[in-house]
């Protein structure tokens, strides 16, 4: 009896889905492309990053605007990694690790996207070649060691110039 009761605890303690995790937001569902949140070009939104759990935004941008995506830090674990497409397809940003810490290069950076980072925020600015949706993605990191979820808090604001 009580190795059955080690048992079920073990099983409680290393099943990484009985963990609770923060609350999502209001937005969701938004995982994927498909169920992307539009962005209203200059309001700002305040959402949640919840890790094994993207938020997908779309914009719609005309040609040869000046794209910015801004992103303030609200708190807790700031571990974002980030995909930036055109209405192409074309993937003009991507990050190579979904571990925590921002690590060497991104998997994709093209030349004409500019990122910042500043501190706890992040900042991408692109000059846009086609007209229609550019997709932005949020994937919340992890470490290799992590029990509890991770999640970030953040401010996303999107401007057209
Ligand atoms: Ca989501």
């Amino acid at each position: 009896m009580a190795h059955l009761s080690w048992a079920i605890l073990l099983t409680i303690l290393s099943c990484t889905g009985c963990v609770e995790q923060r609350p999502d937001d209001a937005l969701e569902p938004n995982d994927t492309l498909e169920d992307a949140t539009e962005i209203t070009i200059g309001i700002p939104i305040e959402a949640r990053a919840n890790q094994g759990n993207s938020d997908v935004f779309k914009i719609e941008v005309d040609a040869d605007e000046i794209l910015s995506i801004d992103l303030v830090s609200l708190g807790k674990e700031n571990c974002p990694g980030f995909t930036l497409i055109d209405p192409s397809a074309q993937v003009l940003f991507k990050d190579a690790s979904a571990r925590c810490r921002r690590i060497g290069q991104p998997e994709i950076h093209d030349a004409a996207v500019e990122f910042q980072i500043n501190g706890e925020d992040y900042f991408f600015q692109t000059e846009t070649t086609v007209s229609g949706y550019y997709y932005f993605t949020i994937t919340e990191g992890r470490d290799a060691d992590n029990i509890l979820s991770y999640s970030w808090d953040y401010r996303l604001t999107v401007t057209v110039e």
